[in-house]
């Protein structure tokens, strides 16, 4: 008989390979009984067995010792960094054989779709902190491949903070939580932290990025992902080449604002784990799309910056990004613990085809990862959990330890053998054998940066000229949030003077200005012409589309039933996904007598859980919500925030009582460039304006948006 936790070939390597070698490690309850972990049944588990029902309870009882002994020993170490994550099945496809390029399985046939484990996390917050706070994205994938498992452990940003593995316990160290007051949590906003920085410069690119929008994504669904190292393709014959990977989210890139994220820590911590689960469970499966930066070994040094300086991004001007195939996330995790927290990744979990470069950053974190499982898992054998174990055939002379599972039969441990037939046998290049790409390497032994990496200005520079006016101007204002709450005056004016100075003098002085820092002398050093145009978040959002953007529509007794269908219709076309939101749950009768139930009331929701809002008329409705400042708070919140607001009929009164600056109320569909769409007695063309206007996703030139109180 065949045993599935052994999926072999002719067993098949497709989407579901990995989910049939999950199956037998699956266990449902449903109409059991109740056992213990040795297979007795129970008959009582709600009282201790005691001498006398009011008496000691006694050390015999073998059931109340095992569930206790086990509840205390449920909970492995978290993850030094990157602890808060959440996780989804999937495939990929490559779109068409890259032969040329590598000889990795999971790139040759377009018709094989192989099953990956994405884990998304936070890096700075503990397992329990919330999502949306201002942070890199960890972004793993592990592929299940023919050849064995391949991990791509990347981030949300191309570049890191550091270039030397040497740094990452010192960068790690100041960016948590203080060690004497353990505060803040999930926050770089910290003395530590940015005194830190304000003495590493080659972190600017870095910091550039988180404190860009890029920190705060809508979702995991609309953040892209970049495997940050350099690496190597190599193909069948042994040529090789250099490889950037991107991950491209089909519904664009988008993210929150930074007032939202925080009111939405509190309000829904969860946000974006939340989010992901929900897009799974409605069949919104988030896709990705996977580009390549190849670069050929002679042109290694052929850019003003070292392809294995990890701070630096390959401009997409210099080299394109060639899109190679789509990931799509279809399965939610069954367990939380044996799937998610569980799942090990590794960069050095490599396919022939894929091999490293000797970028210092990936070869130190090449040490780190066994390293970390085995601490977590307190054993070797943590690729023996199903979610880590390869579909292909694990075969080797690694034994014992803590928790092993496989029953390795027969009396041979060792290589070489006679004993064994010589098995299990290295396998030769042509039957899969992993080879090493013979790299030609010589150099003195130092403990020393080259001067290739030694530019540390000119990309962040480049960076802060491709965003657009408000992008800059909410990465000044994350800089003062940042450097606001520093309270060493020293690391404030270093972090001007040695630090934004040197990337652009104009955005040194922004900063300065709002942090009581005294504006440093003009520095022009790394000026420069070259801009990145793909850097920026709100050049790289899709606006053709309104899919999964949640709408609130906020209804009180006596609502115009017709108006509200329009755009219901509208969005539930767009794949939009609509939302009643009234003071208490229940259902709601419209002014001509149809009913709808209430989806949230003002208590179990909050307007920063929405991407847009929209009011339909019915006089006693609107009066209603005039009167509401929960109605009106969502409303100052939206605008604030930049999102869509639509009204029709009456529905418009509600933006007028609630002052919103500019409001442009006339009589037709008017679609202000600012998002606020109003139809007030002709109605032809609303739904069809409004959806222009969320489609548009955010609206940031309402300029005098701060003025509103929310
Ligand atoms: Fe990691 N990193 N890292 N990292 N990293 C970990 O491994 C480390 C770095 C990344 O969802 C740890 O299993 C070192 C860059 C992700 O399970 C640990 C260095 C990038 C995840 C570790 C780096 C990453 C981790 C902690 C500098 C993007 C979460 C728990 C040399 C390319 C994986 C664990 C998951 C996790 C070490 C830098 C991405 C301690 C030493 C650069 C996405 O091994």
């Amino acid at each position: 008989m065949s045993d599935p936790k052994r999926l072999t070939d002719d067993q098949g390597h497709d989407e579901a390979a990995k989910d049939r070698h999950l199956e037998p490690y699956r266990e449902d309850a449903d109409g059991e009984y109740l056992t213990t972990n040795t297979g007795l049944r129970v008959n009582h588990t709600d009282d201790s067995l005691k001498a006398g029902t009011r008496g000691p309870t006694l050390l015999e009882d073998f059931h109340l010792r095992e569930k206790m002994t086990h509840f205390d020993h449920e909970r492995v170490p978290e993850r030094v960094v990157h602890a808060r994550g959440s996780a989804a099945h999937g495939f990929f496809q490559v779109y068409e054989p890259l032969t040329d390029l590598t000889k990795a399985k999971v790139f040759q046939d377009p018709s094989q779709k192989t099953p990956v484990f994405v884990r998304f996390s936070t890096v700075v917050g503990f397992r329990g902190s919330a999502d949306t706070v201002r942070d890199v994205r960890g972004w793993a994938t592990k592929f299940y491949t023919e050849d064995g498992n391949w991990d791509l452990v990347g981030n949300n940003m191309p570049v890191f903070f550091i270039q030397d593995a040497i740094k990452f316990p010192d960068l790690v160290h100041a960016i948590k939580p203080e060690p004497d007051s353990q505060t803040p949590q999930a926050s770089a906003a910290h003395d530590n932290f940015w005194d830190f920085i304000s003495l590493m410069p080659e972190s600017a690119h870095t910091i550039m990025w988180v404190l860009s929008d890029r920190g705060l994504p809508r979702s995991y669904a609309m953040m892209e992902g970049f495997g940050v190292h350099t690496f190597r393709l190599v193909n069948a014959e042994g040529k090789a080449r250099f490889v950037k990977f991107h991950w491209r989210p089909v519904l664009g890139t988008h993210s929150l604002v930074w007032d939202e994220t925080q009111k939405i820590a509190g309000k829904n911590p969860d946000f974006n784990r939340q989010d992901l689960w929900d897009r799974i469970e409605d069949g919104d499966y988030p896709e990705y799309e996977l580009g390549l930066q190849v670069v050929e070994e002679e042109d290694e040094h052929a850019f003003d910056f070292d392809l294995l300086d990890p701070t630096k991004i390959i401009p997409e001007s210099e080299v394109p990004v060639r899109i190679v195939g789509k990931m799509t996330l279809n399965r939610n995790p069954d367990n939380f613990f044996a799937e998610t927290e569980q799942v090990a990744f590794h960069p050095g979990h490599v396919v022939p085809g894929i091999d490293f470069t000797n970028d210092p950053l990936l070869q130190g974190r090449l040490f780190s990862y066994i390293d970390t499982q085995i601490n977590r898992f307190s054993s070797a054998n943590f690729n023996e959990l199903p979610i880590n174990r390869p579909v292909a055939a694990v075969h080797n002379n690694q034994r014992d330890g803590f928790m092993r599972q496989t029953i390795n039969r027969g009396p041979v441990n060792y290589s070489p053998n006679s004993r064994g037939g010589g098995c299990p046998m290295t396998a030769p290049e042509s039957e899969g054998g992993y080879v090493h790409y013979a790299e030609r390497v010589e150099g003195h032994k130092v403990r020393e940066r080259s001067d290739s990496f030694k530019d540390f200005f000119s990309q962040p520079t480049m960076f802060w000229h491709s965003l657009t006016e408000g992008e800059q101007d909410r990465l000044v204002s994350a800089a003062h949030f940042e450097l606001g709450k520093v309270t060493i005056m020293e690391v404030r004016e270093r972090m001007v003077t040695d630090f934004f100075n040197h990337i652009n003098h104009d955005l040194a002085v922004r900063v300065a200005k709002g942090i009581g820092v005294e504006p440093p002398t003009a520095f022009a050093g790394t000026e420069t012409d070259k801009r990145i145009p793909e850097v920026s978040t709100i050049k790289r959002g899709r606006y053709d589309t309104i899919q999964t953007r949640k709408v609130a529509i906020l209804l009180a007794e006596g609502f115009d039933h017709e108006q509200l269908m329009a755009v219901k219709e509208m969005l539930m076309d767009g794949g939009a996904m609509p939302t009643v939101v009234a003071e208490t749950l229940g259902m709601l009768t419209s002014a001509s007598g149809e009913t709808v139930e209430v989806d949230e009331s003002y208590l179990t929701t909050a307007s920063v859980l929405f991407d847009a809002f929209f009011v339909p008329g019915g006089a006693e409705s609107v009066e209603a919500l005039k009167a509401h400042g929960d109605a009106l708070h969502f409303v100052h919140e939206g605008y604030r925030h930049a999102k869509p607001i639509g009204a029709t009929g009456e529905g418009v009164e509600l933006l007028s009582a609630a002052r919103l600056p500019d409001l442009d109320v006339s009589d037709g569909p008017t679609t202000s460039d600012r998002g606020v769409v109003t139809a007030h007695d002709d109605l032809d063309g609303f739904p069809g304006a409004f959806r222009e206007a969320i489609a548009q996703y955010r609206h940031f030139d309402r300029n005098k948006k701060d003025q509103v109180p929310a």
